[in-house]
């Protein structure tokens, strides 16, 4: 049974979507985390995010690796495609994915862990061939699932719970994610849901590898006096660099911004990201001044979110791949198997 035809659940009043669809029937299975993870309130925002763009469940495929963050695909939108790969090798199952469907949306979900130690060689590649898709790092600075080992991006003189003080300088996933090429990047808090929602939305709209690196402090391992990933650090150093909304390119737009503090960007479906500039300047289609001011939040102990980068031209792994425009999944078999004939002859060829 498709899921649209699911029966409505809730009271016949609560708000639907396009589709008729409440926010209610993009929930997935009870969460298992503990109360207070930031990982939660991040999946709230992707039912949020989902709903408002009137997502049809069939056409977006969830994925992820090992951690609390990569089980939290079971807690939003049920009746997807759905994958829940080996550690760190999420980027090498939406790749392939991607090869076989372009037409689905990909959401992959990753923790610190994941994408930065044991799944660091394949996140690199993922963002060097603009796979197409949207890349969430649920960032707690902590192997949450594994009870509070440092990841490699706790910064350097944070504290565990234990005392033990971190040495090693920390890997910035936004920076890295710069330097290789991503074509959009971002950072997002847990703790802010109205940031959250139309970064994500914007992050699935945008064609190309989509990274958003999200602050989700850890309630048990990491939320302590001397931890720079704890709720009260992140509030108490954040620095927001736009506010934002997202308008579908189904809806009008009626937000109303001050010409010339606005960015609008315009992403391929005609969809646009509408970011009002908190700071002089800040122009999201520079690279440079994205990883200068970036260095110097780091130095001042700043959490720095918003868009940082976007470039909706460079063309995607697909595009490179000169691949059909019919997905090769749904390609007949006489396509897919042209028979012992056409082999023969490009062996002939190839003698
Ligand atoms: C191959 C392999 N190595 C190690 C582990 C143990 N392990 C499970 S989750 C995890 C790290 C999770 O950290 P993170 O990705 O930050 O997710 P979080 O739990 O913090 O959300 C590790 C090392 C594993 N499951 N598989
Ligand atoms: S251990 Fe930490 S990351 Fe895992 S569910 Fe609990 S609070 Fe969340
Ligand atoms: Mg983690």
């Amino acid at each position: 049974m498709s899921f649209i035809n699911k029966p409505k659940v809730g009271h016949p009043s609560l708000p639907t979507n396009a589709l008729g669809l409440t926010r209610r029937q993009y929930e997935g299975s009870m969460s298992t985390l503990c109360a207070g993870c930031g990982h939660d309130s991040i999946t709230a925002a992707i039912i949020e995010a989902c709903w408002g763009l009137d997502m049809r469940p069939e056409q977006l495929v969830k994925l992820s690796g090992i951690g609390c963050s990569s089980k939290t695909t079971a807690y939003f939108v049920s009746g997807t495609h759905s994958f829940n790969g080996v550690h760190g090798r999420m980027p090498s199952i939406a790749s392939g994915a991607n090869a076989a469907n372009r037409e689905l949306t990909y959401i992959g979900i990753s923790g610190d862990g994941d994408s930065l130690s044991i799944g660091l060689g394949q996140l690199v590649h993922a963002i060097r061939r603009n796979v197409n898709m949207l890349y969430l790092i649920e960032n707690n600075g902590v192997y949450g699932l594994t009870k509070g080992q440092f990841s490699a991006s706790a910064d350097i003189g944070t504290k565990a719970k234990r005392g033990d003080v971190n040495q090693t300088p920390p890997i910035d996933p936004v920076l890295l994610a710069l330097s290789l090429g991503a074509t959009f990047v971002a950072r997002g808090f847990s703790g802010d849901k109205a940031q959250l929602v139309p970064l994500i939305q914007a992050g699935m709209r945008h064609k190309g590898f989509a990274l958003i690196d999200i602050l989700s402090p850890c309630v048990t391992f990491n939320d302590h006096e001397g931890s720079t990933k704890s709720y009260k650090y992140v509030k108490d150093h954040e620095e927001i660099l736009q506010d934002m909304s997202f308008v579908p390119h189904f809806e009008e737009i009626d937000v109303e911004y001050d010409p010339g503090t606005t960015v609008n960007v315009t992403m391929h479906d005609g969809s646009k990201l509408m970011l009002r500039k908190l700071e002089e300047d800040y122009d999201p289609a520079n690279k440079i001044e994205a990883i200068r001011r970036l260095n110097i939040s780091h130095q001042k102990g700043e959490v720095l979110t918003g868009v940082f980068y976007i470039n909706t031209k460079t063309p995607t792994f697909i595009d490179l791949l000169n691949m059909t425009d019919q997905p090769l999944a749904t390609l007949p078999e006489c396509v897919v198997r042209p028979g012992r004939e056409v082999l023969e002859q490009v062996m002939e060829e190839l003698r």
